[in-house]
């Protein structure tokens, strides 16, 4: 058969890019916007389809670097009926009244990146930030391009030389629009528009805790793929022992086409042909001397996937996740979560969502150290980066959206906008091994309407993807009447549709409870599924030491820590943790002086990685848990 000797070559990229933003564009006429097709209608008529896969594999043009931006608190940049804008226009100087901005002399910033961590003035700003970059290019016939957004807070338009070429709503999934048609020989002007405002309507709604960063917080770039391409692929282990593979191809050619899909260190290579759309499947028996993919033994494969036109590579490993009764496994073997949850926050003095290697590399290497089999990426899908590396690493992940508290649970939109979510977030990370749960929410209230809202989110998830588990974070109970004080029932109807009773505790913390009772809390359930801490933490300033019973310091927050510890013994079918949290991080609702100061200081370690002991107490559970030794039968 053919093999994928198809060529390093083949990617050679025949686009460039300004290296920087260069200015200097002469002045344009002005168009009255309602000639110009950006109509404000046209912004909330357009939609993405869900993204390509990989795109290390591919041909591409990073836009990173300096673009220039400008502040728009009233959002004058959208046409507004009857009026002349529309920063959209890449308009030089001119003197025109009422054209009062001119690009090639605005402010830049880094893309990609926040710009609460980049303009001193942008700190707590939420609303709207245009952004331009110059970008050339040398477009090929037989060639499709691409611009492909990695992710960008919150509500996002972008134009092409004045073009709109579509919005996404959703701070943290990737999307994408093609440009062939549009992209010229040359010079191009990429506008975007950047809106990071929450209102009750948005996923979330306006009350939560964490930073809200805003601006094109993940790189962009100009992909160049053949006339037809391969889309997306997923390569897993099945339920029946089978390797199963899906490929989708997108173009003229699509329909009819032989695939093949190698696995060279095991001498697989198997063919399938696609259908009228594009799509072909796969299975084969799991071939003999295959490594299963688990914490201590990480094994991942070069996997090959190649069409006619096109072929793509990518490191992918095996492994099976399943609940039995009260009992996760892995690979058919049974596991406990020692884990931690994280925010997208790199450490530094300076946070920023901007995550590149070192910064995801650093904050997974604390949970390493930590003796961490488990990571919970909390609230909301993070870098590509952070899946991929704990692929490598061997940590377990846990995956969610950021269906947050209360959100509009009555509304279509609201529902149709989170499944987007789910979509974009499986498509993009469903071939990482290391992903073994999919959640939909966390701490939502129990009410009809929110349960028959995730039930829909989680039969979504189960449609898609049968080789992971579901779960959402819980925190509530339906108490009984004279139900005791103390006792936590797990409960919430919505646990009857997920696979993991997942609980967040406070006891000790929110609750009436100081870390000294925490003996008292008792547990029930009502569900034979196994039960998780998918949170539980206390406040405490790095390098404040006080009596245990003291509270913000880091004696108290070690106490609650062994505490709870020793209460997973009364957790009926505990199956493990993803405490409350890894590192310090920002959050505008910490408003206490002296130990917060716009810092949520539930953190083990602080934003610049000093330990506290409540670190050292869990090192030393899960290593006496074996946390990271291979798996027993
Ligand atoms: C929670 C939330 C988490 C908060 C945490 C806290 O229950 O899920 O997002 O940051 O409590 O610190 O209060």
């Amino acid at each position: 058969m053919k093999l994928f000797v198809k060529i390093a070559a083949l990617w050679v990229l025949s686009i460039s890019a300004a290296c920087a933003d260069r200015g200097s564009v002469a002045d344009a006429p002005i168009v009255p916007l309602e000639k110009s097709g950006v109509a404000e209608e046209a912004y909330s008529a357009t939609e993405t389809a869900t993204a390509m896969v990989n795109l290390n594999g591919r041909s591409r043009v990073d836009l990173s670097g300096k673009w220039r931006y400008i502040v728009d608190p009233s959002r004058l940049g959208i046409l507004k009926a009857g009026r002349q804008r529309g920063f959209p226009k890449d308009r030089g100087p001119t003197n025109h009244p009422l054209i009062e901005y001119e690009w090639d002399t605005s402010p830049t910033m880094d893309v990609p990146g926040d710009w609460n961590s980049q303009v001193r003035e942008l700190n707590m700003y939420e609303g709207m930030v245009w952004f331009r970059r110059k970008v050339s290019a040398d477009p090929q016939p037989g060639k499709r391009y691409f611009l492909h957004f990695e992710a960008s807070n919150y509500d996002t338009r972008v134009f092409l030389n004045g073009d709109l070429l579509g919005r996404h709503i959703g701070g943290f999934t990737p999307f994408e629009f093609e440009v062939t048609d549009k992209l010229k020989a040359g010079e191009n002007s990429l506008v975007v528009s950047v809106d990071s405002e929450h209102s009750a309507k948005t996923i979330p709604a306006e009350d939560f805790d964490w930073q809200n960063y805003g601006g094109i917080t993940r790189p962009v770039s100009l992909i160049e793929v053949p006339e037809t391409f391969i889309h997306s692929y997923w390569v897993r282990l099945g339920k029946a022992g089978h390797i199963e593979v899906d490929v989708k191809l997108d173009g003229p050619n699509r329909a009819g086409s032989m695939v093949d899909i190698s696995i060279p260190s095991l001498g697989v290579t198997v063919q399938a042909k696609t259908d009228a759309q594009g799509q072909a499947q796969a299975s084969f028996p799991t071939p003999e001397g295959l490594k299963l993919w688990e914490p201590a033994t990480p094994t991942l494969y070069d996997v090959k996937v190649a069409s006619n036109q096109d072929s793509i590579g990518d490191r992918i490993g095996f492994r099976t996740i399943e609940v039995r009764g009260p009992k996760i496994y892995l690979n058919n073997k049974p596991l406990t979560l020692y884990g931690i949850s994280i925010h997208e926050e790199a450490l530094g003095e300076i946070p920023t969502r901007r995550m590149d290697e070192a910064a995801a590399r650093a904050l997974l290497g604390e949970a390493l150290d930590l003796g961490s089999n488990f990571v919970r990426l909390a609230h909301y899908p993070h870098s590509e980066i952070m899946p991929r590396l704990a692929d490598e690493m061997g940590l377990l992940v846990w995956s969610e959206i950021p269906v947050y508290w209360d959100i509009d649970f009555e509304s279509e939109k609201t529902l149709h906008e989170a499944q987007t979510m789910i979509n974009e977030m499986i498509a993009r990370d469903k071939n990482r091994a290391s992903i073994i749960v999919w959640s939909v929410a966390n701490e939502t209230p129990i009410k009809d309407v929110r349960t028959v809202f995730l039930r829909k989110l989680i039969d979504n998830v189960r449609a898609q993807d049968s080789t992971r588990l579901v779960s959402s974070a819980m925190d509530k109970s339906a108490k009984k009447d004279g139900q005791a004080e103390n006792l936590i029932v797990a409960n919430d109807p919505l646990g009857e549709f997920v696979d993991i009773i997942s609980l967040n505790r406070y006891d000790g913390w929110y609750g009436p409870l100081t870390p000294a009772e925490i003996y008292k809390v008792q547990w029930e359930t009502i569900y034979d599924k196994p039960i998780i801490l998918s949170e539980f933490g206390a406040g405490a300033l790095h390098g404040y030491r006080a009596d245990p019973l003291t509270r913000w310091s880091e004696d108290y927050q070690a106490l609650m820590y062994e505490e709870f510890i020793e209460m997973t013994k009364r957790i009926p079918n505990y199956a493990g943790m993803s405490p409350w949290i890894l590192k310090d991080f920002r959050s505008h609702r910490r408003f206490h002086g002296r130990f917060q100061a716009g810092w949520n200081r539930k953190g083990v370690i602080d934003q610049t990685g000093k330990r506290k002991l409540a670190f050292d107490v869990l090192q030393n559970y899960y290593n006496e848990q074996d946390s990271r030794e291979p798996l027993k039968p």
